[in-house]
Protein backbone atom coordinates (compact mmCIF):
# COMPACT_ATOMS: atom_id res chain seq x y z
CA UNK A 1 0.00 0.00 0.00
CA UNK A 2 1.45 3.40 -0.96
CA UNK A 3 -1.27 5.41 0.52
CA UNK A 4 -3.56 3.43 3.05
CA UNK A 5 -4.97 6.55 4.24
CA UNK A 6 -6.77 8.67 1.95
CA UNK A 7 -6.02 12.16 4.25
CA UNK A 8 -2.39 11.02 4.36
CA UNK A 9 -2.42 10.77 0.33
CA UNK A 10 -3.67 14.00 0.07
CA UNK A 11 -1.22 15.83 2.78
CA UNK A 12 1.45 14.45 0.57
CA UNK A 13 0.18 15.49 -2.38
CA UNK A 14 0.07 18.91 -1.09
CA UNK A 15 3.52 18.54 0.09
CA UNK A 16 4.46 17.32 -3.45
CA UNK A 17 5.88 14.29 -2.40
CA UNK A 18 3.71 11.76 -4.23
CA UNK A 19 2.05 11.88 -7.45
CA UNK A 20 -1.22 13.32 -8.45
CA UNK A 21 -3.87 10.52 -8.43
CA UNK A 22 -4.74 9.05 -11.94
CA UNK A 23 -7.30 10.55 -12.61
CA UNK A 24 -9.19 14.17 -11.69
CA UNK A 25 -11.67 13.22 -8.98
CA UNK A 26 -13.39 16.37 -9.44
CA UNK A 27 -16.85 16.06 -8.69
CA UNK A 28 -17.60 18.38 -11.87
CA UNK A 29 -16.89 16.36 -14.09
CA UNK A 30 -18.98 13.64 -15.54
CA UNK A 31 -18.37 9.78 -14.71
CA UNK A 32 -17.90 9.00 -18.28
CA UNK A 33 -15.43 11.55 -18.87
CA UNK A 34 -13.86 11.09 -16.10
CA UNK A 35 -13.18 7.99 -17.06
CA UNK A 36 -13.38 8.13 -20.87
CA UNK A 37 -10.18 6.21 -22.09
CA UNK A 38 -10.73 2.93 -19.74
CA UNK A 39 -14.46 3.19 -20.93
CA UNK A 40 -16.02 2.51 -24.86
CA UNK A 41 -16.76 5.73 -25.25
CA UNK A 42 -16.67 7.34 -28.46
CA UNK A 43 -17.27 10.96 -29.81
CA UNK A 44 -20.65 9.98 -30.90
CA UNK A 45 -21.44 8.52 -27.29
CA UNK A 46 -23.53 11.28 -25.11
CA UNK A 47 -22.02 12.36 -21.68
CA UNK A 48 -25.25 12.53 -19.99
CA UNK A 49 -25.05 12.48 -17.16
CA UNK A 50 -27.10 12.79 -13.12
CA UNK A 51 -23.67 13.09 -11.07
CA UNK A 52 -23.01 9.28 -10.66
CA UNK A 53 -19.66 8.36 -9.29
CA UNK A 54 -17.55 9.62 -7.00
CA UNK A 55 -18.85 8.32 -3.76
CA UNK A 56 -17.46 9.09 -0.42
CA UNK A 57 -14.74 6.23 0.90
CA UNK A 58 -15.21 5.97 4.54
CA UNK A 59 -12.65 4.90 6.81
CA UNK A 60 -14.45 2.74 9.58
CA UNK A 61 -14.36 3.76 13.48
CA UNK A 62 -15.88 0.98 15.32
CA UNK A 63 -16.06 -2.70 12.87
CA UNK A 64 -12.28 -2.00 11.28
CA UNK A 65 -11.45 -3.08 15.33
CA UNK A 66 -13.53 -5.92 15.65
CA UNK A 67 -12.00 -7.66 12.37
CA UNK A 68 -9.02 -6.18 13.73
CA UNK A 69 -8.09 -5.11 10.01
CA UNK A 70 -4.92 -2.70 9.05
CA UNK A 71 -7.52 -0.25 7.86
CA UNK A 72 -11.29 -0.85 6.77
CA UNK A 73 -12.71 1.45 4.69
CA UNK A 74 -16.79 1.59 3.29
CA UNK A 75 -17.37 2.56 -0.38
CA UNK A 76 -20.61 4.18 -0.13
CA UNK A 77 -22.53 3.77 -3.25
CA UNK A 78 -25.66 4.53 -1.58
CA UNK A 79 -24.72 8.18 -2.34
CA UNK A 80 -24.99 8.06 -6.60
CA UNK A 81 -28.02 9.57 -7.64
CA UNK A 82 -30.24 7.16 -7.55
CA UNK A 83 -29.04 5.85 -4.44
CA UNK A 84 -27.47 2.45 -5.68
CA UNK A 85 -23.97 1.54 -7.51
CA UNK A 86 -26.21 0.63 -10.45
CA UNK A 87 -26.01 4.03 -12.00
CA UNK A 88 -22.29 3.57 -12.36
CA UNK A 89 -23.59 1.00 -15.26
CA UNK A 90 -26.77 2.35 -16.02
CA UNK A 91 -25.13 5.96 -16.78
CA UNK A 92 -22.93 3.97 -19.76
CA UNK A 93 -25.58 1.72 -21.00
CA UNK A 94 -28.24 4.08 -21.31
CA UNK A 95 -26.25 6.60 -23.42
CA UNK A 96 -24.43 3.48 -25.87
CA UNK A 97 -28.35 2.95 -26.27
CA UNK A 98 -29.04 6.54 -27.19
CA UNK A 99 -25.83 6.18 -29.27
CA UNK A 100 -27.27 3.36 -31.31
CA UNK A 101 -30.79 5.19 -31.82
CA UNK A 102 -32.72 3.21 -29.25
CA UNK A 103 -36.09 4.78 -27.84
CA UNK A 104 -36.86 2.30 -25.36
CA UNK A 105 -35.09 0.00 -22.54
CA UNK A 106 -36.29 -2.81 -20.46
CA UNK A 107 -34.98 -4.67 -17.95
CA UNK A 108 -35.82 -7.48 -15.02
CA UNK A 109 -35.02 -6.27 -11.11
CA UNK A 110 -34.78 -6.69 -7.85
CA UNK A 111 -35.27 -3.09 -7.84
CA UNK A 112 -32.52 -1.09 -7.84
CA UNK A 113 -31.61 -1.72 -11.79
CA UNK A 114 -34.58 -1.17 -12.31
CA UNK A 115 -34.83 2.70 -10.09
CA UNK A 116 -31.48 3.56 -12.44
CA UNK A 117 -32.87 2.21 -15.95
CA UNK A 118 -36.14 4.67 -15.12
CA UNK A 119 -33.89 7.56 -13.78
CA UNK A 120 -31.86 7.76 -17.07
CA UNK A 121 -33.88 6.89 -19.62
CA UNK A 122 -36.33 10.20 -17.75
CA UNK A 123 -32.98 11.62 -18.40
CA UNK A 124 -32.14 10.78 -21.73
CA UNK A 125 -35.83 11.22 -23.10
CA UNK A 126 -36.33 7.63 -24.07
CA UNK A 127 -38.98 4.83 -22.55
CA UNK A 128 -38.24 2.67 -19.82
CA UNK A 129 -40.38 -0.82 -19.15
CA UNK A 130 -39.16 -2.68 -15.50
CA UNK A 131 -40.13 -6.27 -14.82
CA UNK A 132 -40.49 -6.95 -11.08
CA UNK A 133 -41.36 -9.64 -8.62
CA UNK A 134 -44.69 -8.81 -6.82
CA UNK A 135 -44.16 -8.24 -3.39
CA UNK A 136 -40.53 -8.71 -3.57
CA UNK A 137 -39.34 -5.22 -4.12
CA UNK A 138 -38.71 -2.62 -1.20
CA UNK A 139 -41.02 0.40 -1.60
CA UNK A 140 -38.38 3.13 -2.18
CA UNK A 141 -37.16 1.42 -5.66
CA UNK A 142 -40.25 0.50 -6.58
CA UNK A 143 -41.63 4.40 -5.86
CA UNK A 144 -38.75 5.31 -7.95
CA UNK A 145 -39.73 3.43 -11.42
CA UNK A 146 -42.46 4.63 -10.90
CA UNK A 147 -42.09 8.54 -10.50
CA UNK A 148 -39.81 8.58 -12.94
CA UNK A 149 -42.34 7.39 -15.47
CA UNK A 150 -41.21 3.99 -16.56
CA UNK A 151 -44.13 1.13 -17.17
CA UNK A 152 -44.13 -0.90 -13.90
CA UNK A 153 -44.94 -4.52 -14.62
CA UNK A 154 -45.02 -6.81 -11.83
CA UNK A 155 -45.17 -11.05 -12.20
CA UNK A 156 -46.06 -13.66 -10.13
CA UNK A 157 -42.66 -14.62 -10.47
CA UNK A 158 -39.08 -14.05 -9.00
CA UNK A 159 -36.39 -12.22 -10.67
CA UNK A 160 -34.99 -15.25 -12.45
CA UNK A 161 -37.61 -15.78 -14.33
CA UNK A 162 -38.10 -12.07 -15.33
CA UNK A 163 -34.74 -11.96 -16.64
CA UNK A 164 -35.40 -14.82 -18.95
CA UNK A 165 -38.58 -12.98 -20.11
CA UNK A 166 -36.77 -10.02 -20.55
CA UNK A 167 -33.91 -12.02 -22.45
CA UNK A 168 -36.78 -12.85 -24.92
CA UNK A 169 -39.13 -9.89 -25.22
CA UNK A 170 -35.50 -7.86 -26.24
CA UNK A 171 -34.82 -10.33 -28.77
CA UNK A 172 -38.02 -9.98 -30.45
CA UNK A 173 -38.72 -6.20 -29.98
CA UNK A 174 -37.17 -3.07 -30.88
CA UNK A 175 -36.15 -2.48 -27.01
CA UNK A 176 -32.47 -2.24 -25.37
CA UNK A 177 -31.86 -4.84 -22.47
CA UNK A 178 -30.43 -3.14 -19.72
CA UNK A 179 -29.83 -5.68 -17.51
CA UNK A 180 -25.61 -6.99 -17.03
CA UNK A 181 -26.19 -8.83 -20.39
CA UNK A 182 -25.69 -5.47 -21.85
CA UNK A 183 -21.92 -6.04 -21.40
CA UNK A 184 -21.85 -1.79 -21.03
CA UNK A 185 -23.39 -2.45 -17.49
CA UNK A 186 -20.23 -3.89 -16.27
CA UNK A 187 -18.11 -1.48 -18.35
CA UNK A 188 -19.47 1.25 -16.37
CA UNK A 189 -19.28 -0.37 -13.04
CA UNK A 190 -15.71 -1.20 -13.49
CA UNK A 191 -15.69 2.60 -12.13
CA UNK A 192 -16.31 1.62 -8.42
CA UNK A 193 -12.68 -0.33 -8.55
CA UNK A 194 -11.36 3.05 -10.52
CA UNK A 195 -12.13 5.72 -7.42
CA UNK A 196 -11.24 2.94 -5.01
CA UNK A 197 -6.98 3.28 -6.21
CA UNK A 198 -7.23 6.67 -6.92
CA UNK A 199 -8.20 7.65 -3.64
CA UNK A 200 -6.29 5.45 -1.88
CA UNK A 201 -3.57 5.68 -4.42
CA UNK A 202 -3.55 1.64 -4.69
CA UNK A 203 -5.53 -1.02 -5.16
CA UNK A 204 -6.72 -2.52 -1.65
CA UNK A 205 -5.60 -5.87 -0.11
CA UNK A 206 -9.29 -7.13 -0.09
CA UNK A 207 -12.16 -6.57 -1.75
CA UNK A 208 -15.76 -6.91 -0.15
CA UNK A 209 -19.04 -7.33 -2.16
CA UNK A 210 -22.26 -8.84 -1.86
CA UNK A 211 -23.60 -10.82 -4.91
CA UNK A 212 -26.86 -11.59 -7.01
CA UNK A 213 -26.82 -11.57 -10.33
CA UNK A 214 -23.07 -11.92 -10.05
CA UNK A 215 -22.43 -8.69 -11.85
CA UNK A 216 -20.73 -6.16 -9.90
CA UNK A 217 -17.99 -8.89 -8.27
CA UNK A 218 -17.21 -9.26 -11.99
CA UNK A 219 -17.06 -5.80 -12.85
CA UNK A 220 -15.07 -4.59 -10.08
CA UNK A 221 -12.44 -7.60 -10.97
CA UNK A 222 -12.11 -6.19 -14.40
CA UNK A 223 -11.19 -3.01 -13.44
CA UNK A 224 -9.02 -3.58 -11.06
CA UNK A 225 -7.07 -5.93 -13.67
CA UNK A 226 -7.67 -3.14 -16.31
CA UNK A 227 -6.12 -0.28 -14.08
CA UNK A 228 -2.86 -2.49 -12.78
CA UNK A 229 -2.35 -3.31 -16.59
CA UNK A 230 -2.58 0.79 -17.03
CA UNK A 231 0.05 1.18 -14.31
CA UNK A 232 -2.72 3.18 -12.18
CA UNK A 233 -2.09 0.10 -9.32
CA UNK A 234 0.35 -1.76 -8.25
CA UNK A 235 -1.50 -4.80 -7.06
CA UNK A 236 -5.04 -6.33 -7.65
CA UNK A 237 -7.37 -7.20 -4.12
CA UNK A 238 -8.43 -10.84 -3.57
CA UNK A 239 -12.21 -10.52 -4.23
CA UNK A 240 -14.17 -11.90 -1.19
CA UNK A 241 -18.47 -12.48 -2.23
CA UNK A 242 -21.03 -13.10 -0.20
CA UNK A 243 -24.54 -14.40 -1.13
CA UNK A 244 -27.49 -15.21 1.27
CA UNK A 245 -27.70 -18.43 2.94
CA UNK A 246 -31.01 -19.08 0.97
CA UNK A 247 -29.97 -17.24 -2.47
CA UNK A 248 -26.41 -19.13 -2.50
CA UNK A 249 -26.10 -20.75 -6.08
CA UNK A 250 -22.76 -20.00 -6.82
CA UNK A 251 -21.55 -21.07 -3.19
CA UNK A 252 -23.54 -24.61 -3.53
CA UNK A 253 -22.68 -24.70 -7.42
CA UNK A 254 -26.30 -25.39 -8.01
CA UNK A 255 -28.94 -23.20 -9.30
CA UNK A 256 -31.38 -22.68 -6.87
CA UNK A 257 -35.45 -22.64 -8.09
CA UNK A 258 -36.79 -20.54 -5.33
CA UNK A 259 -34.82 -18.04 -4.02
CA UNK A 260 -35.54 -16.65 -0.42
CA UNK A 261 -33.76 -14.19 1.69
CA UNK A 262 -34.92 -10.89 3.46
CA UNK A 263 -31.95 -9.22 1.36
CA UNK A 264 -34.37 -9.09 -1.85
CA UNK A 265 -31.94 -7.19 -3.66
CA UNK A 266 -29.87 -10.44 -4.15
CA UNK A 267 -32.50 -12.62 -3.99
CA UNK A 268 -31.50 -14.84 -7.22
CA UNK A 269 -31.48 -18.27 -8.05
CA UNK A 270 -29.68 -18.48 -10.88
CA UNK A 271 -27.36 -15.07 -11.59
CA UNK A 272 -26.55 -13.88 -15.35
CA UNK A 273 -22.56 -13.50 -14.50
CA UNK A 274 -22.69 -16.58 -12.45
CA UNK A 275 -18.78 -17.68 -14.90
CA UNK A 276 -17.37 -14.25 -14.41
CA UNK A 277 -17.95 -14.04 -10.92
CA UNK A 278 -16.13 -17.49 -10.25
CA UNK A 279 -13.26 -16.37 -12.75
CA UNK A 280 -12.98 -13.18 -10.58
CA UNK A 281 -12.92 -15.44 -7.51
CA UNK A 282 -10.31 -17.55 -8.68
CA UNK A 283 -7.99 -15.38 -10.62
CA UNK A 284 -8.23 -12.85 -7.64
CA UNK A 285 -7.37 -15.58 -4.78
CA UNK A 286 -10.52 -14.80 -3.82
CA UNK A 287 -13.50 -16.38 -2.31
CA UNK A 288 -17.67 -16.73 -2.05
CA UNK A 289 -19.37 -17.82 0.85
CA UNK A 290 -22.31 -17.49 1.87
CA UNK A 291 -24.37 -15.16 5.29
CA UNK A 292 -28.02 -15.96 7.16
CA UNK A 293 -30.27 -13.56 7.25
CA UNK A 294 -29.67 -12.61 10.76
CA UNK A 295 -26.29 -12.40 10.05
CA UNK A 296 -26.99 -9.61 7.87
CA UNK A 297 -29.83 -8.57 9.78
CA UNK A 298 -27.17 -7.93 12.42
CA UNK A 299 -24.01 -6.25 10.00
CA UNK A 300 -27.15 -4.20 9.40
CA UNK A 301 -27.83 -2.58 12.29
CA UNK A 302 -24.12 -2.47 13.57
CA UNK A 303 -23.09 -0.28 10.33
CA UNK A 304 -26.20 2.23 11.14
CA UNK A 305 -25.39 2.34 14.99
CA UNK A 306 -21.94 1.75 14.70
CA UNK A 307 -20.86 3.75 11.96
CA UNK A 308 -23.77 5.82 11.24
CA UNK A 309 -24.28 4.14 7.60
CA UNK A 310 -27.74 3.08 6.87
CA UNK A 311 -27.35 1.11 3.89
CA UNK A 312 -29.72 -1.75 2.69
CA UNK A 313 -29.77 -5.70 3.90
CA UNK A 314 -28.17 -6.63 0.82
CA UNK A 315 -25.22 -4.09 1.05
CA UNK A 316 -24.54 -5.67 4.50
CA UNK A 317 -24.51 -8.86 3.03
CA UNK A 318 -20.60 -8.36 2.58
CA UNK A 319 -19.89 -7.03 6.13
CA UNK A 320 -21.72 -9.60 7.66
CA UNK A 321 -19.56 -12.09 5.14
CA UNK A 322 -16.30 -10.67 6.62
CA UNK A 323 -17.20 -10.52 10.05
CA UNK A 324 -17.95 -14.08 9.38
CA UNK A 325 -14.55 -15.03 7.97
CA UNK A 326 -12.54 -13.57 10.65
CA UNK A 327 -14.47 -14.64 13.85
CA UNK A 328 -14.56 -18.33 12.54
CA UNK A 329 -10.30 -17.70 11.68
CA UNK A 330 -11.03 -18.23 8.04
CA UNK A 331 -9.41 -14.51 7.16
CA UNK A 332 -6.70 -12.79 9.16
CA UNK A 333 -6.75 -9.02 8.39
CA UNK A 334 -3.78 -7.57 10.23
CA UNK A 335 -2.02 -5.31 8.15
CA UNK A 336 -4.37 -5.51 5.49
CA UNK A 337 -6.44 -3.01 3.63
CA UNK A 338 -9.88 -4.34 3.09
CA UNK A 339 -12.84 -2.02 1.22
CA UNK A 340 -16.68 -3.02 1.37
CA UNK A 341 -18.41 -2.07 -1.16
CA UNK A 342 -22.00 -0.64 0.44
CA UNK A 343 -24.10 -1.38 -2.51
CA UNK A 344 -27.31 0.57 -1.69
CA UNK A 345 -28.81 3.53 0.58
CA UNK A 346 -31.19 2.44 3.74
CA UNK A 347 -33.87 4.50 2.71
CA UNK A 348 -34.74 1.71 -0.24
CA UNK A 349 -36.08 -0.14 2.25
CA UNK A 350 -37.22 1.98 5.38
CA UNK A 351 -40.12 -0.94 5.97
CA UNK A 352 -36.63 -3.44 7.12
CA UNK A 353 -35.41 -0.51 9.25
CA UNK A 354 -38.76 0.25 10.70
CA UNK A 355 -39.52 -3.36 11.54
CA UNK A 356 -36.29 -3.77 13.59
CA UNK A 357 -36.26 -1.08 15.56
CA UNK A 358 -39.97 -1.53 17.08
CA UNK A 359 -42.42 1.30 17.57
CA UNK A 360 -41.19 4.58 19.02
CA UNK A 361 -42.75 5.62 22.16
CA UNK A 362 -45.61 7.97 22.21
CA UNK A 363 -45.92 10.78 24.35
CA UNK A 364 -47.98 13.74 26.04
CA UNK A 365 -46.05 16.82 24.29
CA UNK A 366 -45.43 18.16 27.62
CA UNK A 367 -41.86 18.22 29.51
CA UNK A 368 -42.75 15.97 32.11
CA UNK A 369 -43.73 12.97 30.10
CA UNK A 370 -40.94 13.41 27.87
CA UNK A 371 -38.92 13.12 30.99
CA UNK A 372 -40.59 9.94 31.93
CA UNK A 373 -40.07 8.49 28.70
CA UNK A 374 -36.48 9.07 29.04
CA UNK A 375 -36.10 7.53 32.71
CA UNK A 376 -34.54 10.89 33.61
CA UNK A 377 -37.25 11.20 36.26
C1 LIG B 1 -28.14 -3.08 -3.22
O1 LIG B 1 -31.51 -4.35 -9.14
O2 LIG B 1 -29.95 -7.40 -9.34
O3 LIG B 1 -24.30 -9.15 -8.03
O4 LIG B 1 -32.07 -6.08 -10.31
O5 LIG B 1 -29.41 -3.95 -5.58
O6 LIG B 1 -24.24 -7.14 -9.50
O7 LIG B 1 -26.39 -8.32 -9.05
C2 LIG B 1 -29.58 -5.72 -7.71
C3 LIG B 1 -28.46 -6.24 -7.13
C4 LIG B 1 -26.05 -5.86 -4.37
C5 LIG B 1 -26.03 -7.44 -6.22
N1 LIG B 1 -26.54 -4.84 -3.65
O8 LIG B 1 -25.25 -7.00 -7.30
C6 LIG B 1 -31.34 -5.51 -9.46
C7 LIG B 1 -30.25 -6.31 -8.87
C8 LIG B 1 -27.66 -4.21 -4.06
C9 LIG B 1 -28.31 -4.62 -5.21
C10 LIG B 1 -26.66 -6.32 -5.51
C11 LIG B 1 -27.82 -5.71 -5.96
P1 LIG B 1 -25.03 -7.94 -8.55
Amino acid sequence: MRDADPQQAALRIRAGRSPLPAVSLKADVPLLDRYREFLPITDATPLITLGEGNTPLVRSTAIEHELRAGALYFKVEGANPTGSFKDRGMVLTIAKALEQGSRAVICASTGNTSASAAAYAARAGITAIVIVPDGYVALGKLAQAMIYGARVLMIRGNFDDALALVRTLGEENPVTVVNSVNPYRLEGQKSGAFEICDALGDAPDYLAIPVGNAGNISAYWAGFVQYRAAGNATQTPRMLGFQAAGAAPIVRNEVVPNPETVATAIRIGNPASWHLAVRARDESGGRIDSVGDDEILDAYQMLAQREGLFVEPASAAAVAGVRKLVRTRQLDLAGRTLVCVLTGNGLKDPDRAVMLSGDAARVDPDIVAIERALGWV
